[in-house]
């Protein structure tokens, strides 16, 4: 088999754009996300532009279960897992917190935070066998900055911050390489989810400039882990030309 490579997310946005990259340089891919259809589909797709193995799952990243069948369901030859992006995640709702939706909260910190820890506790210990492997977390500008309405899904992407800092020191001893890709404005599903739905105010998060693609980001996520065995890059930040932070973007009118 070819590298093998799991994306979680791969449905949508980013880990879509990823699994496109990492198909197109002959990586063997296991996706998954909730979207069995789309899984379906881009496995489809995968498969006959390239030529690659693919794997789909469509399980619930927040339900520890599921990961547990996912990791315990893998045919043998697919356990020698040497990337895992942890892409799946997503922000509900943008209120200040003391108006805050407890059940947005809930989702964002068990998929964010719980979900991406679940699939680390399955997958890194196969890498450990191996003393090899790539661990690429996707962070944001959020688990940087904080702003205002931002609070628990900015709380949840400092925690990933946190996490690959932690993970990155406890598998040092096996060669395992962590990197945290943060980036800033994205144009994906991600304004879509957080604005439940609404179109037309999601369209206007990237109205007047110019935001990055998922496919910006997949590649830097494919170059980290073309860099020789002793070469990591630990975190990227990596922004449109247009965004100077978190919340200073030049817009032009429209
Ligand atoms: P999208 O909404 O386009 O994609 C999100 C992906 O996460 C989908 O494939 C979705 O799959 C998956 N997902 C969400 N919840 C679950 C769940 N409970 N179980 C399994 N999969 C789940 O957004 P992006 O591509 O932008 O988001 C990808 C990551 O990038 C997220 O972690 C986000 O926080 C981060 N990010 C995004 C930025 C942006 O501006 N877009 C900037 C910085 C970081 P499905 O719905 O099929 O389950
Ligand atoms: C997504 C980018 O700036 O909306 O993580 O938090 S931002």
């Amino acid at each position: 088999m070819n590298k093998i490579t799991v994306i979680t997310g791969a449905t949508s946005g980013i880990g879509n754009a990823c699994a496109e990259i990492f198909a197109q340089n002959q990586h063997d891919l296991i996706i998954t996300g909730r979207r069995a259809d789309r899984l379906e589909k881009i496995s489809a797709e995968l498969k006959s532009e390239y030529g690659v193995q693919v794997l789909l799952f469509a399980f619930d990243i927040r339900k520890r279960q599921e990961v547990d069948y996912f990791i315990n369901s893998l045919p043998e030859a697919w356990k020698d897992i040497k990337i895992l992006i942890n892409n799946a995640g997503l922000a509900a709702g943008f209120d200040p917190i003391q108006e805050g939706n407890i059940d947005d909260w809930e989702q964002m910190i068990d998929t964010n935070i719980k979900g991406l820890l679940y699939m680390t506790r399955a997958v890194s210990p196969l890498m450990i066998e191996k003393r090899e492997g790539h661990i690429i977390n996707i962070g944001s500008i959020a688990g940087r900055e904080v702003y205002a309405n931002g609070n628990v899904y900015c709380a949840t992407k400092h925690a990933v911050d946190a996490l690959s800092k932690g993970m990155r020191i406890d598998l040092l001893p096996y060669g395992i390489k962590v990197t945290q890709i943060a980036p800033g404005a994205v144009e994906t599903g991600f304004s879509i989810v957080r604005l439940k739905g609404d179109l037309e105010k999601a369209a206007k998060v990237y109205q007047g400039y110019k935001p990055l693609k998922g496919k910006d980001i997949a590649e830097a996520a494919y170059y980290v882990t073309t860099l020789p065995a002793h070469v990591n890059i630990n975190d990227l930040l990596i922004v449109p030309t247009a965004q100077a932070n978190a919340t200073t973007v030049f817009k032009k009118k429209v």
